[in-house]
């Protein structure tokens, strides 16, 4: 955490006159302190963690169940947050827990370029959250796999994430796992969606797989309601009572004392960016080769410009991949401090949400009781 960032920077907290959360380092609880750690706390903790590539609606579907301010629905696609986030906590009736959800940010690319954190980072995030749950006996409920309904095919970021989701569930997982399918009232006609949902339902390489191993293919859009489209909160009390927890193969590969790189999903990962470095270099050769007969000063200039930076990005990812292999104490211990620094985040920034509200039930409580004097 960085001097003078706001809790809940880049979220919707700080919107319209409403007072601005105190800086994170200094803000002090000066009224009675909140419970550290869940909201609300009634029983066992449930998690249920949210997958999927960027803008595929993860943030939103948790957001339209918790209301919570700190998940943050991203309105462009560089607009997601890069650290996974815990949802606030609160009592359900099915089986007398609490449920938090844990939003993941997804894997692209074109993560990492200026310094920002890559894939390889993501995925060491994962891997620390999935350890501490396990070290914590905590296992995950369910997990929900987002697609947008909307793409007309599988592009290859979001072959990437499903490779990777596949990868770090493994098959046991796959009958805690809803498949949500969305934005299904953005689609002109919703024959269109039935279709694509038979391919995803039925191609091998898609959805099948999952689907042959327990996982269950769930409908969602904004304002759609009915049998075929059921409330977020049906969908996750389902999710619940169908549940058998189980660990998923990422953590059972990492309490087996593998590094993040070695797990299945970390391997899956280093061969995608093994394969982007392959494409980059041929790209690379392709470039040079035309630089050499382009007459044109400038056309050639461009060439060799467009050529250096893929060689950056080449290094980059090289460099990335180094990051993924490690298996240092050292690495670990920064990524447990990220985690920590975040649940952190999270939980001043609702004690700030809290005391915002409480002073302003008290302000309204003081109006109305002005108000009843005046009458009387
Ligand atoms: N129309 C429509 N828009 C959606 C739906 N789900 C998400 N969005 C929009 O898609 C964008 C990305 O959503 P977000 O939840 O941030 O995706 P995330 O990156 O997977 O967390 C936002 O502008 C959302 O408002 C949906 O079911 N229908
Ligand atoms: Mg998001």
């Amino acid at each position: 955490m960085h001097k003078g960032e706001q809790p809940g920077e880049g979220s919707n907290v700080l919107k319209g006159d409403e007072p601005s959360p105190p800086p994170y380092c200094i803000y002090e609880e000066k009224e009675e302190k909140p419970p550290a750690g869940p909201v609300v706390s009634g029983g066992p903790e449930i998690k249920i963690a949210v997958m999927g590539a960027t803008g595929t609606g993860k943030s939103s579907f948790i957001k339209s169940i918790t209301q919570d301010e700190g998940i943050i629905i991203g309105h462009s696609l560089q607009s997601e947050t890069d650290k996974i986030t815990l949802s606030r906590t609160f009592d359900v009736s099915v089986e007398g827990g609490c449920l938090a959800f844990i939003d993941t940010p997804g894997f692209d690319d074109s993560r990492g370029a200026d310094g920002a954190m890559s894939d390889s980072d993501i995925l060491r995030q994962i891997g620390t959250f999935l350890q501490k749950e396990y070290e914590g006996s905590q296992m995950l409920a369910g997990i929900i796999y987002t697609h947008r309904i909307t793409d007309p095919r599988m592009g290859s970021t979001s072959i990437r994430n499903l490779r990777m989701f596949r990868q770090l569930c493994g098959t046991q997982s796959m009958r805690n796992v809803v498949i949500l399918t969305t934005m299904w009232d953005k689609l002109g006609d919703i024959r269109e969606g039935v279709g694509r949902e038979q391919e995803l339902r039925s191609a091998p390489g898609l959805f099948k797989d999952l689907i042959d191993a327990g996982a269950r293919l769930v409908r969602s859009g904004h304002g759609l309601r009915g049998y075929e489209f059921p409330e977020p909160e049906h969908i996750v009390s389902n999710l619940i009572l169908h549940s058998n927890p189980g660990w998923t193969k990422m953590q059972e590969e990492l309490a087996l004392g593998k590094s993040v790189g070695e797990t299945s999903a970390g391997s899956e990962l280093d061969g995608q960016i093994q394969e982007l470095i392959v494409q980059e270099m041929q790209q690379m050769r392709e470039l040079a080769a035309a630089a050499l007969v382009e007459l044109d000063e400038g056309a050639k200039r461009r060439l060799v410009y467009i050529r250096s930076m893929l060689d950056q990005q080449v290094q980059r990812r090289e460099e990335e991949r180094q990051v993924l292999m490690q298996h240092s104490e050292a690495a670990r211990a920064i990524e447990a401090m990220r985690l920590a620094e975040a649940e952190e985040k999270h939980r001043q920034l609702l004690s700030w949400e809290r005391n915002r509200k409480r002073k302003k039930k008290r302000a309204l409580t003081a109006i109305a009781a002005v108000a009843v004097m005046g009458f009387l």
